[in-house]
């Protein structure tokens, strides 16, 4: 039995890593910076700073990591009362600040606690009761039964989310594809990125053809992320194109995408139309560039809604920009 009293707004599932991050390219005696992050974290931190009541799923280490994992997770305002505690190793990864996002992350995950996520771990009645559950790709690349548990979520969520976030060091085109496919018609908002994911996992060469090829499998909603140029919304009634906000700065692209889907999602729950809510998720990534690591700058809903204000260029009715 879980003590949770409130159906949250929104559960997010999924593996915390411990960040190794650096300002320069690896190399023995470069130093390094601890951070906790993971696309869950990131995920469930820009949910909690847009206003919403949120619950994270992960398994922690028993141990002092573990505990300060947990000490994170609150002082973000999670609710630590979904995470489980266990034996063994936590995931890391090591980074270097990236500005051009273009870096891939270097892992010691495989084994590790986060992974033991199973389909036992999932309370029904907390996933079923939420106003949105979101998992993505990496929780069904990390292992067989963080996959089952994210395919039980998905049959049990009132709305699921789920962001790709293909990662070829952790799975295959295939894999990435083949869970994908499944969950879409489950789906009440899929989040792929433009080129890379809508190529590899949908073999489309648009937004729009992506957008209506998970509509056709079933996606209630399909918000395609095409990097600093903007996204493409596709839903019932609405076909809008959302321009990007300029970054202030500019200092490491990790967690963008996840600050654009925790946003979203919490805004969406909390009664904002589809085109506002993902103009809030767009500012807020426009922000977290600037922070080094995963969740080294959450704005605040304040910033965030002051940032999407002062953005420069306005949601266009159904337009795709040609390259996009
Ligand atoms: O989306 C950002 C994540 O990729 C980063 O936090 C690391 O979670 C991570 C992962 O598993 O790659």
């Amino acid at each position: 039995m879980n003590d949770i009293q409130q159906p949250l707004d929104v559960v997010v599932m999924g593996e915390i890593l411990v960040e190794v991050a650096t300002d320069l390219p690896f190399a023995h005696g470069v130093p390094a910076r601890l951070g906790i992050s993971g696309d869950a974290l990131n995920v469930a931190a820009a949910a909690a700073a847009a206003g919403a009541s949120v619950g994270l799923l992960s398994v922690l280490t028993d141990d002092e990591l573990g505990s300060a994992i947990a000490a994170r997770i609150a002082e973000l305002g999670i609710s630590t009362d979904l995470l489980k505690f266990r034996r063994g190793q936590q995931g890391v990864y090591l980074v270097h600040s990236d500005p051009d996002g273009e870096r891939e992350f270097s892992y010691a995950r495989n084994g590790s606690v986060g992974s033991t996520l199973g389909p036992d771990d999932v309370d029904s009645e907390v996933f079923a009761a939420a106003g949105a559950v979101v998992a993505g790709g990496i929780a069904c690349a990390i292992s067989a039964t963080s996959r089952a548990a994210v395919v039980k979520a998905a049959s049990l969520a009132k709305r699921f989310v789920y962001d790709p976030n293909y990662r070829p060091r952790l799975t295959t085109a295939e894999a990435a594809t083949a869970a994908l496919t499944e969950l879409a018609p489950h789906a009440f908002l899929v989040t792929p990125s433009f080129p890379g994911e809508t190529s590899a996992l949908l073999g489309v060469s648009s937004a729009g053809e992506a957008a209506a090829k998970l509509r056709s499998l079933g996606t209630a909603h399909v918000a395609v992320t095409c990097g600093a140029k903007g996204v493409q919304l596709e839903s019932d009634g609405v076909s809008a194109w959302i321009p990007a906000i300029p970054a202030p700065a500019v200092v490491d692209q990790t967690g963008a995408g996840d600050a654009f889907v925790g946003t979203l999602t919490a805004r969406l729950v909390l009664g904002d139309d589809f085109p506002t809510a993902a103009r809030y998720g767009v500012a807020a990534s426009s922000l977290v560039v600037g922070g080094k690591g995963g969740t080294g700058l959450i704005p605040t809903f304040q910033q965030t809604r002051a940032h999407a204000a002062a953005g420069s260029a306005d949601v266009t009715e159904g337009a795709v920009p040609s390259n996009a």
